[in-house]
C-alpha cells in the first residue's frame, strides 16, 4: 500500500496462519531465543510485538494521512492516563484475538496464562486519568487528528494490600519487565530548564536555567475501532543529562555524590503523585507539571513547524485541551516561547495562545482548586511568574473597567491571592488564558459558574460551556462483558452499537421477550460467577471508586451494618446480598483509610458469623484498577453512587455501570442527574438531599447527634462502632460522623436505608428487576466518550476527521 512519496509498506496478514509465521520469526528474530526455550514472558513480548506490528502499519497510514492533510490537531495534556490492559484491547482493535489465539496454541503456549502477564499501566488515579483513556479511544475511533501528552511515571498509582485489613502501599514497578506496547522515541528529547535568572538582552528578556533535564519521549500506540485511524499517546520520562553525571567524584569513591544531580533530574518521572484531588508533594509536583508542559508545548511545536511556516496560523492548527489545573503552566510556558524565543509581539502571542487553549475543570472542592506559592513557582520558573504578574496586569484591568470600585472583586479574581499567603491560584490562570472552560456534567458546571468560578462567569459568560463525561463502550462493554455484548449484538441484529451507541435504544423493546430477559439475567449471574466473589445468584451490591469522606463509603458501611443488626435481631426480610467495596485511600488521607479498615473488620466480623450464611457476605478485593474494574461492573447489579449532593463533579463509574445495567441507587450529584433523567426516575432509586438543601443545611447549624438521637437504627449502629465491636477498630470514624460530620451522611442516612428496601422489593421481582436493568442500558447511549468528543467538537475543538483507508 502506498504511502507518503511513493513508498509502499507490506501489509501484515490477519489469517492464523499469517499471525503464526510472524510470532514465530518475532520470537527468533526479536527476542533471540526458540519454541523449545521460551519462557511464558517471552511468548507474551512477542505476542504483544505480533499483535503492535499491525497497529504499527496503520499507524503508518495514519500518519501519513495526517501529514498530508494538515489538519487542525488536537492535543490532550493530562498528567494522568489509566490506559488499562493493553493486549485484549489491542488484539480486538486489531481484528486478531482469534488468529492470535490460534497460533499460540499451535505452538504449545497456553493463551490465558500468557495474556496474564499483560501489566496495566497505571499511570492515573481515578476518574480524570481513566476519563483521559477514553476520550484518546472516542478520538482515534472518530478519526480525529490528536496526540495525548503525560509523564511517563516509573512508578505508578501504588498496589494496594491489606495487612489486618489496614492499606498498605507498595510500589508498583508497572515496567519491571520492560513495556512491549512502547516505543520510545529518543531522537524527539527536548530540553527543560528550571531555576536561574532573568535578564534583558537588546530589548529581549531572557531566561537562563539554573538546571537542566532531559525529556525523553515513548509512545504507545491509540488504536480506533472499526477505523484504521492510530492515534498515539506520548509520554516524557526525566533522564539526567550526561554531564550530571560527576566522574571525578566518583573516581574518588564518592559513589553516592557522583550521581546525586541525576538522582535528583530522574526523579521528576518516578512518582505518580497518589493524591486524588488534594495538592500535596509541593515541589515536585510542580516540578513534574512543568516537565510535562515544557516537553509537549516544544513537541507540539516541532509538529506544527513540519508542516507551517507562519505563527498566525497556529491557533487554527493548534487546539490544546488542559486536563484539569496540572497542565496550566502550558499557558505562561507558550507565552515565553512566543514572545522571548520567538519574538512575537504579547497582543499577538496573547491571542493565539488564547485560541490555542482550552481547560477542563473536574471538581468544586476548594482543597482540589490549586494554588503554588509565590515564592516557590518564582525560584523555580521566574521567568514564568513574571509572565504571569504581566497576563494579571491586563486581567485586573479589565476588571476594574467592567465592574469600576469593586475591590473586592478585583482582590478575588486576581491571578494571585495575597492572603494569608501569597499563592498563584491555577484555576483563575486557567479561565484568563483559554477560550473555553468546561465542567463534566450539568450540575456540576451550573454550580462551577455560579460559586467557584462565579465572578469569572460575570465578566466572560460566553467562555463557560458543559460537556458532559463519557465512558468507551469498547472498553467498558465490549472488552469487559463479551457476554452481554454478543447478547446486545443478537438482540439489536448488529455490532455498529460499539461505535455508534445511541443504537441501544433499540433494546426498549426487547424487555417485554422473556426470552431475552432471561438471557439477559444468565449473563449477569455468568459474569457474578465468574468474579468469584459472593453467592452468584445474590444482589451485588457495588461500591467502587476512589475512596473520600464526600463519596461517603460510610454511609454505606452504615447501611451495612443495619442489615447485620436486622439479621441478628431475626426475621430478616432483606434479600440476600454480596456488598462490594473497591478502591484506594490516597496514603496520607487518614479519614479515608481509617473507612477502609474498619469496612475491612466489618467484612471480617459479618462474613465469620453464621447467622448471615446466605444473607449477606461483604467483600472487599484489593488494589482496585481498570484490570479488577472490567470484572466487576459486568457483574453488578446495584451502582451505589451515594455522594453527598453538589461536591462530585461527574463520576464515570456511575455510567460504567448504568451502561452495563446495574440499577443505580444515588442521590441527585454530578453525572447520577442526567442519568436518571435518561433512565426514567421509575429505574433509579433516589435518595437524600439536593445539593441547595446540603448547602443551606451546612451553612446552618447541622447537628449530627439529632439524627442520632432520632433514629435507632442508626444509633444502634454508630453505638457498636463507638464500643470498638469491631476488634476496636472505627471509633475515629464515629466520632467525626457525630462531632462534625461534613458531608451529611447521617442527615441522609434515614432515606437512603428506606430506598434500600425499594431495592430488595424491585430485586424479588426478577421479571421486573431484569426489565429495569435493560433499560439501563438500552437507555445511557448517551454516556458514550464518543458522544463526549462530538461535544468537545462542536463546542470546543473545531477540528474535523481525517479519514484513513482502510
Ligand atoms: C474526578 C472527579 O472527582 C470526578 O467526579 C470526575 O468524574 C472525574 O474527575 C472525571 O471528570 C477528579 N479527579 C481529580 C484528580 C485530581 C484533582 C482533581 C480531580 S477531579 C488529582
Amino acid at each position: 500500500m502506498d504511502l507518503r512519496n511513493g513508498v509502499e509498506l507490506r501489509s501484515l496478514g490477519t489469517s492464523p496462519a499469517a499471525f503464526k509465521e510472524d510470532l514465530l520469526s518475532n520470537l527468533y528474530y526479536r527476542r533471540g531465543t526458540t519454541v523449545e526455550s521460551a519462557s511464558a514472558q517471552d511468548a507474551y513480548e512477542t505476542l504483544a510485538l505480533t499483535v503492535r506490528d499491525r497497529l504499527a502499519e496503520r499507524r503508518a497510514r495514519t500518519a501519513a494521512a495526517h501529514y498530508a492533510a494538515n489538519p487542525r490537531w488536537v492535543y490532550y495534556l493530562s498528567a494522568e492516563y489509566l490506559l488499562g490492559p493493553q493486549l485484549e484491547q489491542n488484539l480486538l482493535y486489531s481484528g486478531t484475538a482469534e488468529a492470535a489465539r490460534t497460533a499460540l496454541e499451535a505452538c504449545g503456549f497456553a493463551p490465558d496464562e500468557i495474556a496474564a502477564l499483560d501489566v496495566e499501566p497505571g499511570l492515573g488515579n481515578g476518574g480524570l486519568g481513566r476519563l483521559a483513556a477514553c476520550l484518546l479511544d472516542s478520538l482515534a475511533t472518530m478519526d480525529i487528528p490528536a496526540v495525548g501528552y503525560g509523564i511517563r511515571y516509573d512508578l505508578g498509582i501504588f498496589k494496594q494490600e491489606f495487612h489486618d485489613g489496614r492499606q498498605v502501599e507498595r510500589p508498583d514497578d508497572w515496567a519491571f519487565q520492560g513495556d512491549p506496547w512502547e516505543f520510545p522515541a529518543p531522537d524527539d528529547r527536548q530540553v527543560v530548564g528550571f531555576y536561574g535568572s532573568t535578564s534583558v538582552v537588546g530589548g529581549r528578556t531572557v531566561w537562563t536555567p539554573g538546571e537542566t533535564v532531559l525529556g525523553e519521549p515513548s509512545h504507545l500506540l491509540v488504536p480506533g475501532y472499526g477505523t484504521a485511524t492510530v492515534n498515539i499517546v506520548r509520554l516524557w520520562r526525566a533522564q539526567a543529562s550526561e554531564a550530571s553525571f560527576d566522574l571525578t567524584r566518583f573516581a574518588a569513591g564518592q559513589y553516592a555524590e557522583a550521581v546525586q544531580d541525576a538522582v535528583r533530574a530522574e526523579n521528576i518521572s518516578k512518582v505518580l503523585y497518589p493524591d486524588d484531588s488534594t495538592p500535596a508533594g509541593r515541589e515536585l509536583r510542580l516540578k513534574q507539571q512543568y516537565f510535562l508542559v515544557s516537553c509537549s508545548l516544544r513537541d507540539i511545536v516541532r509538529r506544527f513547524r513540519l508542516r507551517n511556516g507562519d505563527w498566525a496560523d497556529f491557533a487554527s492548527k493548534t487546539a490544546i485541551q488542559l486536563n484539569d489545573t496540572h497542565p496550566v503552566l502550558a499557558i505562561p510556558e507558550l507565552m515565553r516561547l512566543l514572545v522571548d524565543e520567538e519574538g512575537l509581539d504579547w497582543d499577538h502571542a496573547w491571542s493565539l495562545v488564547r485560541r490555542t487553549f482550552n481547560y477542563t475543570c473536574h471538581t468544586l472542592l476548594p482543597e482540589a482548586l490549586e494554588t503554588w506559592p509565590v515564592d516557590m513557582l518564582g525560584r523555580l520558573l521566574p521567568r514564568h511568574l513574571e509572565i504571569i504578574y504581566l497576563i494579571n496586569a491586563e486581567l485586573l484591568d479589565e476588571v476594574r473597567a467592567r465592574f469600576p470600585d469593586d475591590l473586592d472583586r478585583v482582590r478575588r479574581m486576581s491571578l494571585i491571592q495575597e492572603e494569608p499567603t501569597r499563592q498563584v491560584r491555577m484555576a483563575n490562570l486557567a479561565v484568563t488564558g483559554t477560550t473555553r472552560t468546561n465542567g463534566v456534567a450539568a450540575l456540576h458546571t451550573q454550580l462551577l459558574t455560579s460559586t467557584v468560578l462565579r465572578d469569572f462567569h460575570d465578566l466572560w459568560p460566553d467562555r463557560f460551556v458543559n460537556v458532559t463525561n463519557g465512558v468507551s463502550p469498547r472498553r467498558f462493554v465490549r472488552l469487559a462483558d463479551p457476554l452481554v455484548s454478543a447478547l446486545i449484538s443478537d438482540g439489536l441484529g448488529t455490532d455498529r452499537w460499539l461505535s455508534d451507541l445511541s443504537l441501544l435504544s433499540g433494546l426498549a423493546p426487547l424487555v417485554a421477550d422473556a426470552s431475552f430477559r432471561s438471557r439477559w439475567r444468565d449473563v449477569k449471574r455468568a459474569n457474578k460467577a465468574a468474579l468469584g466473589l459472593g453467592d452468584p445468584a445474590a444482589l451485588l451490591d457495588v461500591m467502587v471508586k476512589r475512596f473520600h469522606e464526600y463519596k461517603r463509603q460510610q454511609l454505606k458501611l452504615l447501611h451495612v451494618i443495619t442489615l447485620y443488626h436486622r439479621i441478628l435481631a431475626g426475621g430478616y426480610d432483606g434479600v440476600p446480598r454480596t456488598v462490594l467495596f473497591g478502591g484506594k485511600a490516597a496514603p496520607a488521607y487518614h479519614a479515608a483509610k481509617n473507612i477502609i479498615h474498619l469496612i475491612n473488620a466489618v467484612a471480617a466480623r459479618v462474613n465469620a458469623d453464621p447467622a448471615t450464611d446466605g444473607l449477606l457476605t461483604v467483600v472487599f478485593p484489593a488494589n482496585y484498577n481498570i484490570t479488577l474494574a472490567e470484572r466487576v461492573i459486568p457483574a453488578a447489579d446495584l451502582s451505589e453512587q451515594i455522594s453527598m449532593a453538589g461536591k462530585e463533579a461527574s463520576g464515570t463509574g456511575n455510567m460504567k455501570l448504568s451502561l452495563n445495567g446495574a440499577l443505580t441507587i444515588g442521590t441527585l450529584d454530578g453525572a447520577n442527574i442526567e442519568i436518571r433523567d435518561r433512565v426514567g426516575a421509575d429505574n433509579f432509586f433516589l435518595f437524600g438531599l439536593n445539593a441547595a438543601e446540603a448547602l443551606t443545611l451546612r451553612s446552618g447549624d447541622y447537628r449530627p447527634r439529632d439524627h442520632y438521637a432520632a433514629d435507632g437504627e442508626l444509633r444502634a449502629a454508630l453505638d457498636v462502632i463507638s464500643a470498638g465491636a469491631f476488634g476496636g477498630v472505627g471509633q475515629e470514624v464515629a466520632a467525626s460522623l457525630l462531632d462534625r460530620d461534613e458531608y451529611l451522611t447521617l442527615a441522609d442516612y434515614r432515606s437512603y436505608v428506606d430506598r434500600q428496601s425499594d431495592v430488595d422489593a424491585a430485586w424479588r421481582d426478577q421479571e421486573r428487576w431484569t426489565t429495569m436493568s435493560i433499560l439501563n442500558t438500552a437507555r445511557t447511549g448517551y454516556f458514550s466518550s464518543d458522544r463526549t468528543v462530538a461535544d468537545y467538537l462542536t463546542h470546543i475543538w473545531h477540528a474535523s476527521p481525517v479519514r484513513v483507508d482502510a
